[in-house]
């Protein structure tokens, strides 16, 4: 049994959901933590849900500080929404407390749990239906920045060190590479030959952070699609989630990384690249509706290189996909076999059409900015 199912039982007894628990089923697409949607029988009363979740032990090692940092944002989120005129309940999480008033519960195998209500009349897309949907998604990435523009980023943990830190991953790719642990590298010849082209592109971001050019701020850093609850009536964004890696980094990763996601009709693991295209228009809503969003409040110089951003993380992703595989596949969650390099080549092929359609790209942009 995994881990997680082993110690269901234990995590729902840590919390008091109001009412008799009468189920407790896996919920979503997530690739790293293990969720579970809680139904409750308050009494007379309707049924009410609550989103538990395992924190992964394997990709965060101390999940006490990725609930330190939630609790944090959390609460400064809910006075900024607040003063708003926003409703805090419904456009932020909302921790619930465990028996023990701490924010989460530890299993024995040190997996930390935690429980969220369930967002009512929301829906979470795994792809961008139409480009007014994905436009408001990237309404609500852009707000999230400028909703936590000034919150104090040193107090905040670095919950995965160097997550986004490009070259520190072509470099771990280069290790297993050579240790070759599962004997798979004979397999991806073309997909090393793709990387190995595109080694000083590594850098260019990261450069321009150590030259001072872009600024570090507090950011996402996990910006996709499905980790933002749309309104199931009006379409508009109701609440940024998956706050776990929520940290100082660059608001271009955040922008790339839903571009990566969402710009394309294809699932992130689609076999037939034929069907994995990079969609401009798409490319042209998210950038309006993140500019949107974030009122004002990026330099000229985080404008200039969002292109890099999404041409980037895609890269990025693509090799933390390959170097998953080539490890075994131990920190992805996979379905089937070859799910990670199937997923890498995806990555790979987007990149390979966002430099394609670079000028284009930069000329979205600009219109926008
Ligand atoms: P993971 O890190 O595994 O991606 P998420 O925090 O994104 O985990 O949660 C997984 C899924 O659970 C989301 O994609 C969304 O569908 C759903 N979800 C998470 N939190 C809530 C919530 N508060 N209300 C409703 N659905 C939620
Ligand atoms: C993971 O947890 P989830 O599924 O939202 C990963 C992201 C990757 C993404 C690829 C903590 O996101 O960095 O971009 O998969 N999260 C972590 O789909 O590593
Ligand atoms: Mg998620």
């Amino acid at each position: 049994m995994a881990p997680a199912e082993q110690y269901l039982q234990k995590a729902l007894d840590a919390f008091d959901f109001g009412g008799q628990v009468v189920g407790a089923v896996r919920f979503g697409s997530g690739h790293i933590n293990d969720t579970f949607c809680v139904h409750t029988q308050p009494g007379e009363d309707p049924c009410r849900r609550f989103i538990l979740q395992r924190i992964s032990p394997s990709a965060f090692h101390h999940p006490e500080q990725v609930m330190a940092n939630i609790a944090g944002v959390t609460s400064h989120l809910k006075k900024e929404i607040a003063a708003q005129g926003g409703d805090p309940e419904r456009e932020t999480l909302s921790l619930c407390q465990a028996r023990d008033g701490r924010c989460f519960y530890t299993d024995p195998e040190g997996g930390a749990w935690r429980v969220y209500p369930f967002l009512e009349g929301t829906m979470c897309l795994q792809s961008a239906d139409t480009p007014e949907r994905f436009a408001a998604s990237a309404r609500a990435f852009g707000k999230f920045q400028r909703m936590l523009k000034d919150y104090p980023a040193d107090t905040l943990y670095e919950t995965i060190p160097h997550f986004h830190d490009t070259e520190a991953r072509l470099a771990k790719l280069k290790e297993v590479v050579a240790a070759d642990p599962m004997g798979r590298v004979k397999d991806v010849g073309p997909e090393l030959a793709f990387v190995a082209a595109r080694e000083g592109d590594c850098s260019v971001v990261l450069q321009a952070l150590r030259s001072g050019e872009l600024p570090l701020r507090v950011t996402h850093n996990d910006t996709k699609l499905n980790n933002v609850l749309l309104d199931r009536t009006t379409g508009e964004a109701v609440c940024v989630i998956d706050l776990d890696t929520v940290m100082p980094g660059l608001s271009i990763n955040d922008f790339g990384d839903s571009i990566r996601f969402g710009a394309n009709h294809c699932a992130e693991d689609e076999t037939d690249l034929d069907k994995v295209n990079f969609d401009l228009n798409l490319f042209d809503a998210y950038t309006r509706g993140f500019l949107e969003g974030a009122e004002g409040a990026f330099t000229p110089a985080e404008l200039d290189y969002l292109p890099w951003g999404a041409r980037l993380i895609t890269l990025e992703c693509g090799i933390r996909f390959l170097t998953d595989y080539l490890e075994g596949d131990h920190y992805f969650r996979i379905h089937r076999p070859g799910q990670n390099l199937d997923r890498c080549r995806t990555q790979f092929k987007l990149v390979a059409d966002m430099e394609a359609c670079w000028d284009k790209m930069c000329s979205v942009v600009d219109r926008y900015r």
